[in-house]
């Protein structure tokens, strides 16, 4: 069985990030691979406000549009990823706005544009990306919380509700389940938002495993297990949004031990009913960010540079294959 009808079989999603520039490339075995393991995608940067609206009065639809004609042609739901993103992915005219009714006005029309644009093809947004810094835990600096004040993510979600109220809006975050301090500050940040009852649908969990090269460690199956339960118990949906697991060159067994980590920990996210979608970054090792940016050949993902399936897959399979097990679609 591939991963999509496993993870059918457990009411869950099984997501990919597409890199458009593959993509558009019309690789076959990447797109055989996408349509044939995967039942849900995330564009790694078309939506991004960079790509897709770079200028204000310049939008560019189509690395979107072919994401979205592939998904519905082979019965994918995109998620959308991503609006307000303090760190990177965001065009000079907004990163360099110094007038908070500007900037309001920027993003209204941003997401009136984008959503209408959409019109109901994705399901569900990162409508913020990254809210805290890196591998701290405090709030990151950016244009959102010098104009908009500490409480931008308030405000973010009731812009979007109000343009659109059928699209789930989520709120995606990285290294919550590695940094205590990121997780006791985001869980009251979270935890404050659904007291005051604004529109929040679901927390990603991103999921990058970059131990050794970036993260201080990976997390155990407990660890991880209790991050994705904190939301759950808010009444939140949960999804593990854009996982990969570093196999370091050095190590000699290192398939086996990341087919482990990946095994441990997407089974303690599934374990969680609320946990309903697995998005990895990525589709196979001939393409991943984790190589630009750490070096090459860290073989993050669950396929091979051939498009073979990896031991990973294997462990990542039978994790789907016990959620089936314990929550059967009949
Ligand atoms: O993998 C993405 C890379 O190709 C882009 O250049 C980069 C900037 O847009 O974003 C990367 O994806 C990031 C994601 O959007 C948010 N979490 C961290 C991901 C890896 O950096």
């Amino acid at each position: 069985m591939s991963l999509r009808e496993l993870a059918a079989a457990g009411g869950v999603r099984v997501g990919a990030a597409v890199s458009e520039t593959v993509f558009d490339t019309g690789d076959e075995t990447y797109c055989s691979l996408l349509a044939g393991e995967f039942n849900s995608l995330t564009a790694e940067r078309a939506m991004k406000w960079m790509w897709i609206h770079p200028e204000p009065d310049r939008w560019e639809w189509a690395a979107n549009d072919g994401l979205v004609q592939f998904a519905e042609s082979h019965g994918m739901q995109v998620r959308g990823h991503t609006v307000v993103w303090p760190h990177w992915g965001t065009p000079p005219y907004i990163t360099d706005c110094d007038d908070a009714a500007a900037l309001r006005r920027h993003l209204v029309e941003h997401l009136e544009v984008l959503f209408a644009h959409w019109g109901g093809s994705v399901a569900r947004v990162d409508v913020v990306n990254e809210p805290l810094h890196w591998l701290e835990g405090r709030l990151a600096d950016s244009v959102w919380r010098s104009l908009m004040g500490d409480d931008y993510m308030a405000e973010v979600l009731t812009l979007a509700h109000d343009v659109d109220p059928t699209i789930e809006l989520w709120i995606n975050e990285t290294h919550n389940d590695i940094v205590p301090d990121k997780h006791e500050l985001f869980t009251k940040m979270v935890a404050d938002l659904v007291e005051r009852g604004l529109p929040l649908h679901g927390i990603g969990v991103q999921g990058h495993q970059l131990y050794p090269d970036f993260s201080p460690a990976p997390p155990t199956p407990e660890r991880f297990h209790q991050v994705v339960n904190t939301y759950a118990d808010m009444g939140l949906e949960v999804a593990v949004t854009e996982m990969d697991v570093l196999a370091h060159p050095t190590d000699s067994d290192r398939l086996d031990v990341q087919a482990r980590i990946y095994g441990e920990l997407v089974d303690a996210a599934l374990s969680v009913e609320a946990c309903r979608e697995i998005t990895f970054w990525g589709v196979s090792d001939a393409h991943s960010w984790v190589d630009e940016h750490f070096g090459p050949d860290r073989a993050p993902l669950l396929f091979d540079r051939e498009g073979q399936p990896k031991p990973a897959y294997h462990a990542v399979a039978a994790a789907f294959a016990s959620r089936a097990r314990r929550t059967p679609t009949g």
